[in-house]
């Protein structure tokens, strides 16, 4: 008799529930009040095993705002729960607001969280499980997150936690589980550091996303895979592959069948879009999102001497916008270095005149911290030469290296550091493109050594800054970005700083 599983997998959520967008309320046809929709339309003609693979519980400003008060039980986990999610796996962002917050939500959840090979005080966070569909398919799943966490979280927040290489975890769970089960998914919170076909490295092979060695690990049926936000619905050998847009745009349909002990397995991509808004959900978030709008449309401050709205984010990384100057600006009153870097995260909005919280979430959308790190001339040098490779010479014209954007769009990993002047020729070889680097008019050294000012993403190493975690920490900054550009407005309340016009990017 043939026997069929329907599979419903989500993502890379990042806190989306409901459709509008924070910044400018346009309709992004996304989030789980729409999954709703689509979940009660699967259910009504099959069954349906719904999973989630991490990434859940930051990226949007109403985890944020949730995430001040401090709550139990966990509107995700209550989100979740209306969803009758199954089973749940941890994503490195999971963890961005500190281990109280991260068990509230698992405390919340009635779906086991799978996600084994991270240990919390000696115990995983959870464990492989099999599920038994009401046709009597046994399906085994099992859990791991990317552990290159250490690189870019905050220490206080991994504190007690114990990151075990997904390769030998998945290795082991499979040989428990395969002479038990029809069928084993994989979920992976990780991505592909290889070409899905050649198997030639895409990017530096740090061990950050290891889907490629997993597929070829014997006995997978299905590897579901996220972390890099890419629309994926393949093979890779014989193993079904799944990854899905962020922010639920849109989630991988599977359907699982066994016939006479022959296993076919189809997978697709189903957009959000096609479903409408759940009002069940919707009511369930209701107090959360209005609360939520008006913590948004509170004002900050004001701005004046400069257009600090986004038009065109090219230009503003190529002519340093003066968003660009504000932010370090803030970072340096905060800290009191005497260098900062900051980066425009991918879809930077910028300020209005008059600055609201909305203005804030929406341009600066990481939980991040800052950290000063004592760097030398010679490790400024390298660190621009690596801000440098963003820019590429094409067709007698500077442009976007294209691997910022694809497979992952990176944009994100562009600094500019205020403090210095220097200039950064693109034609020539990488390397070789800082050919003037002054402080204060005088040209730096190899041996000077100054404060910098950066994220905690960038402290770590996030973006391969090999050079950055090289340097010794001055000092931690342990507040959330958005708050200490919260403060430094009310501390400046009618702002208007002047534009230094210290970066040349020539070709
Ligand atoms: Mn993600």
């Amino acid at each position: 008799m043939k026997r069929n599983l329907k599979i419903c997998i989500t993502t890379d959520v990042h806190g989306t529930l409901q459709t509008r967008s924070y910044a400018d309320f346009s309709d992004k046809k996304q989030g789980l009040a729409r999954y709703a929709s689509a979940l009660k339309e699967i259910r009504k003609t099959s069954d349906v095993l719904v999973i989630d693979n991490g990434d859940l519980l930051q990226g949007s400003p109403l985890m944020t705002f949730f995430h001040k008060q401090d709550r139990f039980p966990h509107i995700m986990g209550q989100a979740f729960n209306l969803l009758n999610v199954d089973y749940f796996n941890l994503g490195n962002h999971d963890f961005n607001y500190g281990q109280p917050i991260l068990n509230s939500f698992l405390d919340t959840l009635e779906a086991p969280c799978v996600c084994s090979n991270i240990t919390q005080n000696g115990k995983p966070f959870g464990s492989s499980q099999i599920y038994t569909s009401s046709q009597g398919l046994r399906i085994g799943i099992i859990g791991a997150c990317t552990d290159y966490i250490p690189h870019w979280e905050r220490p206080q927040h991994i504190k007690g936690l114990t990151f075990i290489d997904p390769l030998s975890t998945v290795t082991s769970e499979v040989k428990k589980l395969k002479n038990q089960v029809d069928f084993i998914i994989v979920m992976y919170h990780g991505g592909f550091e290889r070409d899905l076909q050649s198997g030639l490295p895409t990017e530096p092979l740090t061990g950050e996303n290891v889907g490629y060695e997993l597929a070829h690990l014997d006995g997978i049926d299905l590897l579901v895979t996220g972390h890099q936000h890419r629309s994926i619905s393949t093979k890779i050998a014989n193993t079904a592959i799944t990854q899905c847009a962020y922010n639920a745009n849109e989630f991988a349909l599977v359907d699982f069948s066994l016939d006479e002990g022959i296993k076919s397995i189809d997978t697709q991509l189903v957009k959000m879009s096609s479903y409408p808004e759940d009002t069940e959900l919707l009511e369930l978030i209701k107090p959360w999102e209005e609360q939520t709008q008006i913590w948004l449309d509170q004002a900050v401050g004001t701005l004046s001497g400069h257009d600090y709205l986004i038009k065109d984010p090219f230009k503003a990384r190529l002519h340093k916008h003066p968003l660009v100057g504000l932010l370090n600006t803030i970072q340096l009153d905060a800290s009191n270095a005497q260098l900062s870097g900051v980066s425009l995260f991918n879809e930077p909005t910028g300020f209005k005149p008059i600055v609201t919280t909305r203005d804030l979430v929406s341009t600066y959308v990481y939980p991040n911290t800052l950290v000063v790190k004592q760097i030398t001339g010679e490790r400024l040098k390298a660190y621009l030469e690596k801000c440098a490779e963003y820019f590429i010479v094409l067709d007698g014209e500077i442009k976007v290296n294209p691997s910022y954007d694809a497979p992952k769009s990176q944009h994100f990993n562009y600094d500019m550091v205020d403090g210095i002047e220097y200039t950064l020729k693109i034609s020539n070889p990488l390397g070789h493109r800082v050919i003037h680097m002054t402080y204060q008019g005088k040209d730096i050294a190899p041996n000077d050594s100054f404060s910098l000012v950066i994220n905690n993403y960038r402290a770590n190493g996030g973006g391969n800054f090999d050079m950055i975690v090289a340097c010794p920490t001055l000092n931690e900054i342990n507040m959330d970005m958005t708050d200490i550009m919260a403060s430094y407005f009310e501390a400046h309340p009618e702002l208007s700083l002047t534009h230094h016009n210290n970066i040349h990017i020539i070709k």
